[in-house]
C-alpha cells in the first residue's frame, strides 16, 4: 500500500493540556506518526511519497472561510498580546450565553476550540495545512486515472481531524482531514462515499460535517460519550437529518469493551455500508482502541488490528486510510500498520 507523509506535522509540537485539573505535556506527539513511519518501512508496505500541494480550495469545500482564517492567524494574534505559551481557551459560549465571535482572542479561541485539551502553537497552522494535503494526495492517488491510480492507500498525517467541524475545533484536532478527503472523491467523481471511523473516540465533527447529507454515509464505532469524551455527540439516536435521515450511524459501545463487541459492532457497519454501496471508502484510522493506551479503555490486542483490517478489505472498495488518535506510542506503529497488512494481505 502506498503512504504519504509530509515532515511538516513536526511543527505541531510541544503543547500541553489541561489533564485531571493540571496542564501535562500532550498526548498527540509528533513521535507518534514517527514510529508508525518506521513501522510502515521496516514491514515493507510500499512507497513512501511526500503529499502534493492541492491549495486551500479543498479545505474550503469543508471548513468555513472566517474558521480557517482564525487558525491562520490566531497564534499571532495570541502571540501580540505577549503570550509565549501555547494557546488554549478557557471560557466557552455555553447555555445561557450568546455564541457571538468576540474580537479578544481569548473570546475567539473560546468561539472556535470546544475543550481544553488542544493546544495551538506558532507551527500548527502550517503543520494541520500539511496534514490535509497528505489526506488529499492519498484520496487523489484513488481517484487518479492510469498506473497512478491505487486501490488503497495510507494518509500517515497528525495533527488528527475527525473532532474537528466546519468552524469547528478540538480534541487534538484542527482540520478534519478524513472529511476533506470524503468530499475531494465526491468532487472528483464518486457518487457516493463512506467514512468509517474506528478512533475510540466519536468522530463528531465529521458527524457534524455530513450530517444533513445522503451521499456520504457516515458511520462511527467509539466509546460510550455518556461516560467518555467528546460526551456532547455520538449517541445511536444521531441518525442523520433531512436528506441525511439515516446517514449517520454510531455505535456507541460500554467502557472497557473487548475484540468481541467491537468486531460485533464493525460487522453490522461493514453490512450498512455494502447496502449503500460507495464508490469510495475513508477510513478514519485511531488506533486507541489498543489495550495499552494512556487515553482509551477498549481493549484490542495488536493481532485483532490486522484481523479488522482483512474485514475492511472485503469490502471491496477503492480504501483511503486517514490517521487519527492512538497514544500508545511504543506500539502505535505495529497497531496502525497491522491494520493495512491485513487489509492488503486479504486484498490479494
Ligand atoms: N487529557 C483523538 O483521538 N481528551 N482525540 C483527553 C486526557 C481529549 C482524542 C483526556 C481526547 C482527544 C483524535
Ligand atoms: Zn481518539
Amino acid at each position: 500500500m502506498l503512504t504519504v507523509y509530509s515532515e511538516e506535522h513536526a511543527l505541531h509540537a510541544g503543547g500541553a493540556e489541561l489533564n485531571a485539573g493540571a496542564l501535562v505535556p500532550s498526548y498527540e506527539v509528533p513521535s507518534r506518526v514517527e514510529v508508525i513511519l518506521a513501522r510502515v518501512r521496516s514491514a515493507g508496505l510500499g512507497p513512501v511519497v511526500a503529499p502534493e500541494d492541492h491549495g486551500l480550495g479543498p479545505v474550503e469545500r469543508v471548513h468555513s472561510p472566517r474558521f480557517l482564517e482564525f487558525l491562520s492567524t490566531a497564534w499571532e494574534q495570541w502571540h501580540a498580546c505577549g503570550h509565549r505559551e501555547a494557546a488554549l481557551p478557557q471560557i466557552w459560549p455555553s447555555r445561557h450565553l450568546r455564541a457571538v465571535e468576540p474580537d479578544n482572542i481569548v473570546g475567539k479561541l473560546g468561539y472556535y476550540c470546544f475543550d481544553a485539551s488542544t493546544p495551538l502553537v506558532a507551527g500548527t497552522w502550517r503543520a494541520a495545512y500539511a496534514a490535509a494535503q497528505v489526506a488529499l494526495s492519498a484520496a487523489g492517488r484513488l481517484a487518479s486515472q492510469g498506473a497512478r491510480r491505487e486501490r488503497a492507500a495510507f494518509a500517515l498525517c497528525r495533527p488528527p481531524g475527525h473532532h474537528a467541524a466546519s468552524d469547528l475545533y478540538g480534541g487534538y484536532c484542527f482540520l478534519n482531514n478524513a472529511a476533506i478527503a470524503a468530499q475531494a472523491l465526491r468532487d472528483a467523481g464518486a457518487a457516493r462515499v463512506a467514512v468509517l471511523d474506528v478512533d475510540y473516540h466519536h468522530g463528531n465533527g465529521t458527524q457534524a460535517i455530513f450530517y444533513d447529507r445522503s451521499d456520504v454515509l457516515f458511520l462511527s464505532l467509539h466509546c460510550e460519550p455518556r461516560t467518555e469524551f467528546p460526551f456532547f455527540l455520538g449517541y445511536a439516536d444521531e441518525r442523520g437529518a433531512g436528506e441525511g435521515e439515516g446517514y449517520n450511524v454510531n455505535y456507541p459501545l460500554p467502557r472497557g469493551s473487548d475484540f468481541g463487541a467491537w468486531s460485533e459492532a464493525l460487522e453490522d457497519a461493514c453490512r450498512r455500508i455494502e447496502r449503500h454501496a460507495p464508490d469510495a471508502l475513508v477510513i478514519s484510522l485511531g488506533v486507541d482502541t489498543y489495550k495499552g493506551d494512556p487515553v482509551g479503555s477498549f481493549r484490542l490486542e495488536s493481532a485483532d488490528f490486522a484481523t479488522y483490517g482483512r474485514r475492511l478489505a472485503q469490502l471491496r472498495r477503492p480504501t483511503v486510510f486517514v490517521m487519527e488518535g492512538g497514544y500508545a506510542v511504543e506500539e502505535i506503529g505495529i497497531n496502525a500498520v497491522n491494520v493495512l497488512q491485513g487489509f492488503d494481505e486479504a486484498s490479494g
